[in-house]
């Protein structure tokens, strides 16, 4: 009687071994992760939120992947809807602008993803990712240039100074809602 291989495999259950093995060369041990001296110069920390449109268009997802391929560490999240009040204190600077009252209104309309994330230079570095405030004059590639029209629909934020950062993540997060951990992938983000 002819029986099959895999079969025969695995009823051979006297010592456990692998079926196969990988090829390996070199060093197989983890890599060390540097000090953090090492990796932390210019680290920063971004305050992102996905606005009420990008949140109802579905697009939080494509939003997080981003900066997830991107490389850079979340390290608070929490899906809200915003007071109106929270809203004109977020965007204080901008009272004076025609659009203040109606954004404002907006922004507090219905859910945002708020999130903060983490990474070398990610202040700067993630305003490019975003594109122009305008998506009109935002580049192809860009989160905004890819899928937005309309500048009051411009469906995500990013702080634009590291100083704002700073101010917009202690309006939206507290202390105990941020998450300590080290990603498996940092040694191989940062040298
Ligand atoms: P950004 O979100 O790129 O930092 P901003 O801080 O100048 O831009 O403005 C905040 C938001 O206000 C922006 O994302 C969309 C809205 N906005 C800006 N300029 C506008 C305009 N001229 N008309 C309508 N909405 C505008
Ligand atoms: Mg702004």
């Amino acid at each position: 009687m002819w029986i099959a291989p895999w079969c025969l495999a695995a009823s051979s259950t006297s010592v456990a071994r692998p079926r196969f093995s990988y090829p390996v060369a070199g060093n197989t041990t983890s890599p060390q992760l540097p000090e953090p001296s090492l990796f932390s110069r210019n680290m920063e920390r971004t305050f992102i939120a996905v606005k009420p449109d990008g949140v109802q268009r579905g697009l939080c997802g494509e939003i997080i992947k981003r900066f997830e391929t991107r490389g850079f560490k979340l390290v608070a999240a929490k899906f809200m809807q915003a007071s109106e009040d929270h809203m004109k204190n977020h965007y204080l600077d901008l009272k004076d602008t025609p659009f203040y009252a109606g954004l404002c209104k907006y922004m507090s309309s219905g859910p945002v993803f708020a999130m903060v994330w983490e990474g070398q230079n990610i202040v700067k570095l993630a305003r490019m990712m975003l594109g122009e405030t305008n998506p009109a004059d935002s580049k192809p590639g860009s989160i905004r240039g890819d899928l937005c029209i309309n500048i009051g629909r411009n469906i995500v934020h990013g702080s634009d100074t590291v100083d704002n950062a700073k101010t917009e993540i202690g309006l939206w997060f507290k202390a105990e809602e941020f998450v300590a951990y080290t990603p498996c992938a940092q040694a191989f983000l940062y040298e």
